[in-house]
């Protein structure tokens, strides 16, 4: 009764912000993110009937901070009636920072659960139920660029471009290693009932959505950097403007958007656009990458730095 999958995250080009049923965790708008490849969380899960209760260690150290949501997440794959759970969590980068660690790691359980449990479900229930613990995790389900729909009563992801169609590139840059302040489902709500631009966020998000579709059937990177780019700065306004104010920036994001917009007054393909926390995820084209990185890591306050391409979507490891 053991299962373990690896699931990478995803980066949003178009994000999602803002719930519109937080029991079921339904987002209120809909996404198109990419899936990263090098990144990744590993996650193991193995029932025990012999265990007195569930246990979550990440990285090798206990972790009751996230068990909770990790336990529900169980419960939802497998039944409340399950035995207790054995979770063991490795991720190859910062967690809780703004870089979709809960993306990865809530893929990655939903599947090594559901393998542990023996439950064979298609890759649609995977998502929705992946969805359900954290609304970016659905997306990680897939590859390369991935859409999220906001259907009338659920969602639904499709891959809309393969890694391979379009292998475009992504330089992160670290600017804090910390956990952020504010976690993003709270930021979220507090968005919604504060936020005097949160309603414009919402009815302007079709439109953004489909721009950002219509340039990436055509492989057209300018149309994709701007409205990728206009959609991050959009989210984030809203954040500024709630009460109380939410500012996931430091000194360092701001220098890193700066060295964004001299590498494209210079011809490079790239844009940035950033998460709920202070990294910037420059996205560009692949013969871009080394001057993207070198200019990155030349801008104060970077404290590293880490390049990634597309891959594909959560997936067993084989020997599960
Ligand atoms: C996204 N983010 O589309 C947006 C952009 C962060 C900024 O989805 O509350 O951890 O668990 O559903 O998925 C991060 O939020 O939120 C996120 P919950 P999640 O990637």
């Amino acid at each position: 009764m053991q299962g373990t999958a690896i699931a990478q995250p995803n980066i949003a080009l178009i994000k999602y912000w803002g719930k519109r049923d937080v029991a079921r965790n339904l987002p209120a708008v809909g996404s198109i993110s990419i899936t990263l490849r090098e990144l990744f969380t590993r996650m193991h899960v193995e029932f025990d009937h012999s265990l007195p209760a569930d246990a979550l260690q990440v990285n090798g150290a206990a972790d009751d901070k996230m068990l909770p949501r990790i336990v529900d997440c169980l419960d939802r794959v497998v039944g409340a009636d399950r035995p207790c759970a054995r979770i063991a969590s490795t991720c190859n980068f910062p967690i809780a920072a703004g870089l979709a660690s809960s993306a990865s790691a809530f893929a990655a359980v939903t599947v090594a659960a559901a393998r542990a449990a023996g439950r064979v479900l298609d890759v649609d229930t995977l998502a929705t139920l992946a969805g359900r613990a954290s609304g970016s995790a659905a997306r990680s389900l897939f590859g390369g660029f991935v859409e999220l729909q906001n259907l009338e009563d659920d969602i639904r992801c499709r891959t809309i471009a393969r890694a391979d169609d379009w292998p475009l590139s992504v330089v992160v840059a670290i600017t804090e290693k910390g956990p952020k302040a504010v976690g993003s489902t709270e930021a979220m709500e507090i968005s919604r009932q504060t936020s005097p631009f949160y309603s414009s966020w919402v009815e302007q998000q079709a439109h953004d959505l489909e721009t950002a579709r219509t340039a990436i059937a055509a492989r057209d990177f300018e149309q994709l950097a701007a409205i990728a780019e206009h959609n991050c700065l959009k989210m984030h306004s809203i954040m500024w403007a709630a009460r109380p104010p939410m500012v996931y920036w430091n000194a360092a994001t701001m220098r890193c958007l700066q060295t964004v917009r001299q590498l494209q007054g210079q011809g490079i393909g790239v844009f940035f656009t950033i998460d709920a926390g202070p990294q910037v995820k420059a996205v560009c084209l692949p013969e871009h990458v080394d001057d993207v990185e070198a200019a990155l890591r030349a801008t104060a306050g970077v404290t590293g730095i880490m390049t990634t391409g597309l891959g594909g979507g959560a997936r067993l490891e084989d020997s599960s």
